[in-house]
């Protein structure tokens, strides 16, 4: 243990707190000696699967039988082939939901050295040495695996990479955009402290990776929660401890295999409207009066704001669901004076129940045999903020809704959504794993297991015992959960932040890659902490980063207790004037934003996505991890080095406008443009019909007229929560000669939401209008219009 790790605990904890952690600690070490003794005995030599011994077909499939191993290949649709390796256990399928899959037709052809198995669109071939190979039908190879070794309970397979090959993904990762030349734990961590570029695990891993290469782009999902290890280098090393080896093949487009892959493990659900717009936090709010103080303030200063958040200060003596009685003694009358302006709260929930006799959920937790337990059938002890703790059993369905059912407290004091904090699940200790030790007990559904299989889960099960306690107790509102940790399929649950990133200019360049790795891992709500964690960021750090998370999905400012206050007017008045036009331009999206979160909710669509998105088979665009799109218009360029005054941009083909200003700007190009400390440069793709909210009445579709082509826009609208009626209007524009045609078709039932409609175009000039037959004289940039089915505008 480093003596600045040990000072921090004592600053932290106090010194009864770091002892605690300390013994813990020392107990932890011991256990995990015992198990990894008996693990070691297991351990052989690795084992390869040996030669072939026979195949036959099974419907959509084969099955092979090699002398020390079973293979089993399933084409679940034609771009998707299930590969599991055996023996050892399948996993519960937590992270799983798709089960009804078309299948493929399936061949199975047998030749002297190998056995082949031809789909609609997939050739697998697998040697009699069990090396397998998927190509496409052009005979191109996507992907290989050599043949898995096998050393005691632990699979380990290596698969050679093309040269040219990029990776992204593993959940989140504080590494380079592309993951190539790197080493990656599977196992969730809380880094302790705060976090920059290069730390590895971070709190949320996930086995899942797309890969871009020549031949074809392909996704790839192991199911398999167990640590892990990955290497990424001339070839893909990675064994898992325990558990079959199962993997999914995916292949096509970044945008087509994350659908496949969210129809694999889940679509995120549609958020409450509310939850798309500006959050403002930090540890260390005092008590209610200082939140109410906080709001009043955003009030004053013309700052739109939508959620505040409570940090564990609300607690009393960290109790979950408590409120300290002296500071947070009447949430249910702040929120009811919140829920005036329009603003929600959200309130941090942590795992760890504290040990107290006289503390209920505690009691009932011990009576419910809710606990995780050592193998002599004890709860196990850990050290958290409350001190010592036990920790429910998410893998026990009755724990889960035990658990679950003292959300309705929260519920009751007008809290709105849910923050899920140390699930990875973090215990203090001041050195090695920071978390319980590996022979702690789980239920797995009364399977049994242990935490090295339940480890990686605890947080995707915490999460849906959250999210299902959230639909029971408020069937008619959409539940709002933001959860640190996660695993496969964890986007159905909970949105995920960055964590405790610190403040520094690497950590803000950092995070673009490491929100862009989260989407690419199949959670499209991301978003980092405003400013950094850790530390206090200069008014041009913190203006950069505001900018940032304003063009993120997740937007909130939140900071570590012992920081300077971070709330715009802290900062100079050039500051909160920059602060608010971010935050009017944020607003403005919303229903843009919106349409993107709904569009995610059908098909796992990232919002914040890479520069390749839509052109993956540019090779040029794959190392691209300083600017992306914001759904398919957007290009964000934001600024993440100190001291710049204009940025480089790469412009994909065609033509771009200025979001701030009438810049026309031609692709394909990469251009120096202005970004001066007050201004994040943001484009807008010719051909986008962008629609852009002036109040929640009026709406403006900004049409953007392309080089060629057509244009596009998507506006999906609702009541903000719940599951009422929606609509979703297409808009379509073609242009001929100097006339462009606009038309509107929409479906569902919800009643058209604005007041006032306004067109305006970029690019040229209305001189007159026809609008459903009817003609309007109004010119220029803007036209006010009713709700429109066809409009034919004469263009200069
Ligand atoms: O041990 O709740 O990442 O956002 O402010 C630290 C206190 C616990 C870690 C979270 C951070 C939060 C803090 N938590």
């Amino acid at each position: 243990m480093q003596f600045g790790t040990l000072l921090r605990s004592i600053q932290f904890l106090g010194l009864a707190g770091s002892l605690r952690a300390l013994r813990y600690g020392v107990n932890r070490d011991l256990l995990d000696r015992t198990f990894r003794k008996a693990r070691t005995k297991a351990k052989i030599e690795p084992r390869p699967p040996g030669p072939l011994q026979w195949a036959r077909e099974i419907p959509h499939g084969v099955e092979l039988k090699f002398e020390q191993a079973a293979l089993e290949l399933l084409l679940l649709a034609p771009d998707v082939l299930r590969i599991t390796w055996k023996p050892g256990d399948l996993p519960i399928p937590y992270s799983i939901v798709g089960n009804d899959w078309p299948g493929d037709q399936a061949r199975l052809e047998e030749a002297s050295d190998e056995v082949r198995l031809l789909g609609s669109q997939l050739l697998t071939t697998i040697s009699s040495e069990g090396v397998l190979r998927i190509n496409d039908l052009d005979g191109l190879c996507l992907r290989a695996d050599d043949a898995p070794l096998l050393s005691g309970e632990s699979w380990a397979q290596t698969s050679p990479l093309a040269p040219q090959a990029s990776i992204y993904g593993l959940g989140e990762r504080a590494s380079g955009w592309n993951l190539r030349g790197g080493n990656y734990t599977l196992w969730n961590q809380d880094p302790g402290g705060s976090y920059g570029p290069g730390h590895d695990p971070l709190y949320m891993s996930v086995p899942v990776y797309l890969c871009l290469q020549p031949t074809g782009h392909y996704l790839l999902y192991y199911e398999n929660a167990h640590r892990g290890e990955i290497a990424l280098h001339d070839d893909a090393r990675v064994c898992f401890e325990r558990g079959a080896l199962r993997s999914y093949f995916i292949h096509g487009t970044p945008d087509h295999v994350l659908d496949r892959y969210s129809q694999l493990t889940g679509r995120p659900p549609l958020p409450p409207r509310w939850s798309l717009g500006y959050h403002q936090s930090r540890w260390g709010y005092r008590d209610q009066q200082e939140i109410q103080a906080i709001a009043d303030q955003f009030k004053q200063h013309k700052l739109p704001i939508s959620v505040i958040h409570l940090d564990i200060d609300y607690m009393q003596d960290f109790r979950v669901f408590t409120f300290d009685p002296e500071y947070f003694s009447d949430v249910k009358s702040l929120a009811r004076s919140l829920q005036e302006e329009d603003i929600k709260l959200v309130a941090i929930v942590d795992p760890g129940v504290k040990v107290d006799r006289g503390y209920s959920v505690y009691q009932e937790g011990m009576r419910d045999r809710s606990f995780c337990t050592l193998p002599n059938g004890k709860p196990m002890l850990s050290v958290v903020w409350p001190g010592w703790v036990h920790f429910p059993d998410f893998t026990d369905p009755a724990a889960r809704d035990w658990w679950g059912a003292y959300y309705p407290r929260l519920l009751d004091q007008g809290i709105a959504g849910i923050w899920h904090d140390m699930n990875e699940p973090t215990a203090f200790t001041p050195w090695g794993d920071k978390t319980f030790p590996l022979l702690t007990q789980h239920s797995f559904e009364a399977q049994g297991g242990d935490h090295l299989g339940a480890h990686n889960l605890y947080a995707l099960l915490m999460n849906r015992a959250g999210y299902e306690a959230l639909q029971k107790a408020r069937p008619e509102s959409r539940p709002w959960l933001l959860s640190r940790a996660g695993f496969a399929g964890g986007q159905r649950y909970a949105w995920n932040w960055t964590g405790d990133v610190e403040t520094s200019w690497e950590a803000l360049r950092q995070t673009l890659a490491t929100m862009m790795g989260v989407g690419v891992s199949g959670f499209p709500f991301t978003g980092s902490d405003v400013g950094g964690f850790s530390g206090e960021p200069d008014r041009e750090l913190y203006l950069r980063w505001f900018q940032l998370g304003a063009f993120s999905p997740f937007f909130r400012t939140h900071s570590a207790i012992g920081t300077a206050a971070r709330e715009p007017w802290n900062f100079d008045e050039e500051i909160v004037d920059a602060v608010r036009k971010c935050l009017q331009a944020r607003y403005r999206l919303m229903p843009y934003l919106y349409t993107l979160a709904w569009f995610a909710s059908q098909r796992g669509t990232p919002l914040l996505r890479p520069t390749f998105w839509t052109n993956p088979d540019s090779p040029d665009l794959w190392q691209i991890a300083d600017q992306y799109f914001l759904g398919p218009d957007l290009l964000v360029a934001p600024v993440l080095d100190a001291g710049l005054q204009e940025r480089q941009v790469l412009f994909p083909a065609g033509r771009w406008y200025g979001f701030w200003d009438e810049s026309d700007l031609r692709g394909e190009a990469t251009q120096s443009v202005p970004a001066d400390l007050t201004h994040i440069p943001v484009f807008v793709r010719g051909g986008a019909i962008l629609p852009l909210e002036i109040s929640p009445h009026e709406i403006e579709l900004h049409v953007y007229l392309p080089e060629a082509g057509e244009m596009r826009g998507l506006l999906y609208s609702d009541d903000g929560d719940g599951y009422g009626e929606f609509r979703v209007d297409h808009f379509n524009g073609t242009r001929q000669g100097d006339t462009l045609y606009l038309n509107r078709t929409n479906e569902g039932e919800f009643d058209w939401p604005y007041g006032s409609l306004r067109l305006v175009v970029h690019g040229a000039e209305m001189e007159a209008l026809i609008v459903d037959g009817q003609r309007s004289d109004q010119h220029g940039k803007r036209a006010a219009l009713s709700l429109f089915n066809e409009v034919a505008i004469k263009l200069i």
